[in-house]
């Protein structure tokens, strides 16, 4: 049990956290890198079931993400139910289809195209979940106040994060899918005024035939400065 102190009124719990000699941390370093670089967003998903005490521990594991003031400014909706999936993906494709067809530019549309991707968006109904990301803008109190939340653009992009970090663990796969606009969803799943839809993301098993497009990650040199 951690002991804990009282600072200024506030509750306190000591913290200790394992730490390695530096070969150890070079090592572990290494591999961790190793296992993000294997991550890939994938499109085509197999239908097999994922039990839903998995999306659990995933949810609650984005939930470890810090947070402005630690508001927490998230709620995570995990949907199974086919025909709500069915709705979800004709409200998608239907704005989808108007993004690729008139509001992109054709700079855009250029940038895009080694992806392959298209306004069809079968996945939202083949992966067995779609956990759909909504940022709590504020917090609603019993006499009517909006009580607003902090950094929840950061917040929610870190917990985002997290969230493919531990589906990837999980030994699954996503999709960082981002329907626009995305007001459709909040429609679809009855949410509250205060709840933007932030990302949309199938979660499953690769189908057996799974294509990614061949990409390059940047180097070090790329992407990273040192002083
Ligand atoms: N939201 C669209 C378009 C799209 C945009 C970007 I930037 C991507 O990296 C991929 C797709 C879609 O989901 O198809």
């Amino acid at each position: 049990m951690p002991t804990q102190k009282i600072i200024d009124g506030f509750p306190f719990v000591d913290y200790t956290h394992d730490t390695y000699p530096p070969p150890d941390m070079i090592r572990r370093s290494h591999e961790m890198l190793h296992w993000m670089d294997k991550r890939r967003t994938v499109r085509d998903f197999s239908p097999n079931p994922v039990p839903r005490e998995v999306i659990e521990n995933i949810l609650l594991s984005a939930g470890t993400a810090p947070s402005g003031a630690h508001k927490q400014p998230w709620t995570f909706c995990a949907v199974q139910d086919a025909v709500l999936k069915t709705k979800i993906r004709a409200a998608a494709e239907e704005e989808e289809y108007k993004s690729y067809h008139n509001r992109m530019s054709e700079e855009w549309l250029k940038d895009l195209r080694p992806l392959q991707t298209n306004w069809d968006k079968p996945f939202l109904e083949t992966a067995p979940w779609l956990i759909i990301l909504f940022k709590r803008i504020y917090e609603p109190e019993p006499d009517g106040h909006k009580h607003n939340n902090y950094y929840v653009q950061e917040s929610i992009g870190i917990a985002a994060g997290f969230l493919l970090t531990a589906i990837h663990n999980a030994g699954l796969v996503a999709l960082t899918h981002t329907p626009s606009p995305m007001n459709f969803l909040a429609e679809l799943l009855e949410r509250p005024e205060n709840e933007k839809a932030f990302l949309l993301v199938p979660v499953g098993y690769p189908a057996a035939e799974c294509w990614v497009p061949d990409l390059k990650r940047k180097t070090l040199e790329e992407i990273a400065v040192f002083y």
